[in-house]
């Protein structure tokens, strides 16, 4: 895939909802393959949004099924491609809204914000939720990441249409940055 231009990528534990964000984000059903069963999303896939911009679907982390060896080398691949594209410009980081961040989205976090890189984490799958507990998963979420420079939060579900204008700006806005 050529390195001009800039994207962004979707990353996140396996079967939180990457690929449905995307889709629902582009307004393309089948664009990125999603499935009930965790690791589906195997490659790094790349969706062009024009000539110059690019969404990023990584394949997810933290599935017990999936045999060590494979999982290893999915992590690997997910480092090399976030330590080395230079026209990535920030992380998406969807995480179950009725869910603590795991160990690995927490590295993840960490890594971005040492590395001045942001990230905007999508509370999904918050259909699940009542209004109520939305925004208490909201203000949690929050106040777990109160003081990590360049992150922002938002709710999200990719079945109910719930966030996804807001999270269309967001990204317009981290593709626009200047590299
Ligand atoms: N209720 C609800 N279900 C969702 C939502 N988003 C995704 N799902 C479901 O969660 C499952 C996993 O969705 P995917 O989009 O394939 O997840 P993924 O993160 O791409 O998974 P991998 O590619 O395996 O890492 C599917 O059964 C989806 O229908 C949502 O916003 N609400
Ligand atoms: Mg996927």
């Amino acid at each position: 895939m050529d390195d001009t231009g800039a994207e962004v990528a979707f990353a996140g534990r396996s079967n939180v909802g990457k690929s449905s964000a995307i889709n629902a984000i582009t307004s393309r059903k089948a664009l990125a393959r999603t499935s009930k069963t965790p690791g589906r999303t195997q490659q790094i896939i790349f969706f062009r949004l024009d000539d110059h911009f690019r969404l990023v679907d990584l394949p997810g982390y933290g599935y017990a099924k999936v045999p060590a060896a494979l999982q290893q080398h999915w992590e690997k691949t997910v480092q090399r491609y976030l330590e080395e594209r230079k026209t990535l410009r920030a992380l998406i980081l969807p995480v179950d809204c009725r869910r603590e961040p795991t160990a690995p989205d927490r590295k993840l976090i960490e890594w971005c914000a040492t590395a001045d890189l942001p990230i905007h984490i999508l509370l999904t799958k918050c259909d699940k939720l009542g209004r109520g507990k939305r925004l208490q998963a909201l203000r949690d979420a929050n106040k777990f990441l109160q003081g990590i420079p360049l992150v922002t939060t938002q709710l999200f579900s990719a079945t109910q249409s719930i966030g996804v204008d807001e999270a269309r700006e967001r990204i317009a806005e981290l593709l626009s940055q200047k590299a």
